[in-house]
């Protein structure tokens, strides 16, 4: 039900939901555009995935040079990484500095984790509600709660009578936790269970992994940057580079057909991509590796034979190997020394399929086979991707239609910057654009931030409100199928399909059709007025 709005209410012309790297900009660019404005952040302080993953060995796995701003000459040249591939502090650090560098503070409100959001067509605004039921309203909102933040937690018989610390990796307390010397268990092994088995291994007394799914990975060529060396590249170049690539990184795919180039070539290529110790095998090679089996499975076998090197014992390697996927169907994790954690004595490895979690019990986990002691266990267990932030508030659009009501059916957006029946609601890191899954998210956030606010400019004096039509986001729909049904990805469950959540519908999350063909078809919109828009 509505929730009233009170005359007292504050009014801004737009709110922002997070304050990570989709929030602090568009709170700029507002800014600068001289709305009032300001942002709810449900952590108390700026950073949105870079405040909440500080478990163990959180990092990028998007090298520095694009994963960061690329919108100012002043944050691009005044900031130094320390590393290609910076950790969570250092991330943290950046977006903090990036806070005051711009003096975006006195607009952020913290401690405001987001209740409801309401239209109100009468006075053509929106009343956002937070949990400690403070109220303010707005003409436009602008979500920018980033694709990873709702957590999947694992329900386990008799977790409450477990009397260690259950902990999952996205909320990770703020004053760590002491690991050392401790029994610990890790369920999860995607990107995030890969950084902290292979960080805590050497300093817990002993480690249990629980592994439903082996995954790929490459190794991470992490370099340490020297303080007198400066940021390498022309920003404006990079900015208009990592737009025309199907990733969104400084790399792109393939030109070549996987066919036309012959299997030495190609092993040569492999290697090539390899050895950059990023994900350009994954998203800078040959398309036909994510959309046709034979060319997914020449670079599965070489992924496969890359990680059999490492291991020596046959039945650990077994257990290591993907087999029931293939390469790049599933995010591609970074790893550095993941499997040599496994050859310590005190780590073991337990695949849940053959040997599945029956209960906690108050000091430890049991399997079908074992009882396991554990003082902690870490879910590095995922997320509800992409849509979840969002479902997780009641947004009412027109009509009183809930957003989470309509995507519980059918996750539909229009280009992934609104839904039709929510009049001036903005989405970043959506879901059916890339940025959701399948872009180094800076670059996709900047460039639907920059779109985004372009487009509340064009409406400011034109009327009171701008909403896909129902044609367009059924036309955009419609391509989103059409080009995820060409790939390998659509038809592999993971959370780029939504198979990771019970009763989630089933939609590849992310638009397939690459990073440079997404801005063109935003750009055209645009250009044409904001076609597939209605202005009233
Ligand atoms: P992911 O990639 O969703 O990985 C979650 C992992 O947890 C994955 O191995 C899952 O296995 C496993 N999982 C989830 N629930 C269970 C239960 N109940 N039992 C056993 N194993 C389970 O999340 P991450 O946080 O690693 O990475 C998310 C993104 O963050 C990543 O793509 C990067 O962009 C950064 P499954 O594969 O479902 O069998």
């Amino acid at each position: 039900m509505a929730e009233a709005r009170d005359l007292q209410t504050p009014q801004y012309d737009a709110v922002v939901i997070g304050a990570g790297f989709a929030g602090l900009y568009q709170l700029h660019c507002l800014q600068q555009m001289g709305l009032s404005t300001t942002v709810l952040e449900a952590g108390s302080n700026v950073g949105g995935t870079w405040y909440w993953n500080r478990y163990p060995g959180a990092r990028t796995d998007s090298p520095s040079n694009v994963y960061q701003f690329l919108f100012s000459d002043e944050l691009f040249n005044e900031w130094q990484w320390s590393e290609r591939f910076p950790s969570q502090a250092e991330t943290e650090r950046y977006l903090n500095w990036v806070a005051d560098r711009l003096n975006l503070r006195p607009n952020i409100q913290f401690n405001k984790r987001v209740r409801s959001a309401i239209w109100t067509a009468e006075n053509a605004s929106w009343l956002i509600t937070s949990e400690d039921g403070s109220q303010v309203s707005a003409r436009f909102v602008i979500s920018c709660m980033g694709p990873l933040s709702t957590p999947v937690v694992p329900e386990i018989n008799g977790q409450d009578t477990f009397a260690g610390t259950i902990v999952h990796t996205t909320r990770w307390p703020q004053k760590d936790i002491d690991l050392s010397g401790k029994q610990v268990g890790v369920i999860g092994t995607g990107a995030t269970g890969i950084q902290v088995v292979q960080t805590i291994a050497t300093e817990v007394q002993s480690l249990t992994v629980f592994q439903r799914t082996a995954n790929y990975t490459i190794p991470m060529k992490n370099d340490v940057y020297t303080t007198a060396a400066p940021q390498q590249a022309d920003r404006s170049e990079l900015r208009h580079r990592t737009r025309e690539t199907f990733g969104g990184f400084d790399f792109d795919l393939e030109q070549r057909e996987w066919a036309s180039v012959d299997a030495a070539e190609r092993r040569e290529n492999m290697e090539h991509l390899w050895a950059q110790g990023n994900l350009a095998l994954w998203v800078g090679s040959f398309a036909e590796q994510l959309l046709e089996p034979a060319a997914n499975k020449e670079v599965s076998e070489f992924v496969r034979e890359k990680i059999r090197a490492r291991i020596e014992d046959p039945s650990l390697a077994e257990k290591l190997l993907p087999t029931d996927h293939g390469f790049g169907t599933h995010r591609v994790p970074l790893e550095t020394n993941y499997y040599e954690a496994f050859l310590l004595d005190h780590v073991q490895l337990i695949d849940t399929n053959a040997e599945p979690i029956v209960r906690l019990t108050p000091t430890g986990i049991e399997t079908t086979q074992q009882e396991i002691p554990l003082d902690i266990l870490i879910c590095a267990t995922g997320f509800d991707a992409v849509t979840g932030a969002l479902t997780n508030i009641d947004v009412r659009g027109r009509d009183d239609r809930s957003l989470a009501a309509l995507w519980a059916e059918d996750v539909r957006t229009a280009m992934g910057m609104q839904v039709h029946g929510f009049p001036n609601f903005f989405l970043t890191s959506s879901p059916l654009s890339p940025a959701g899954a399948f872009c180094n998210a800076p670059t996709c956030v900047q460039h639907s931030v920059e779109w985004i606010s372009e487009c509340i400019g064009y409406v400011l004096n034109r009327g009171a409100a701008i909403e896909a039509t129902a044609e367009f986001e059924a036309q955009w729909v419609a391509h989103h199928d059409e080009v995820a049904n060409t790939t390998l990805i659509a038809k592999t469950p993971s959370w780029y399909t939504g198979a990771n959540v019970e009763g989630k519908p089933t939609r590849l999350i992310g638009y397939a059709g690459g990073v440079a063909a997404y801005v063109a078809a935003c750009d055209q919109v645009r250009d044409e007025g904001y076609a597939g828009f209605s202005i009233y």
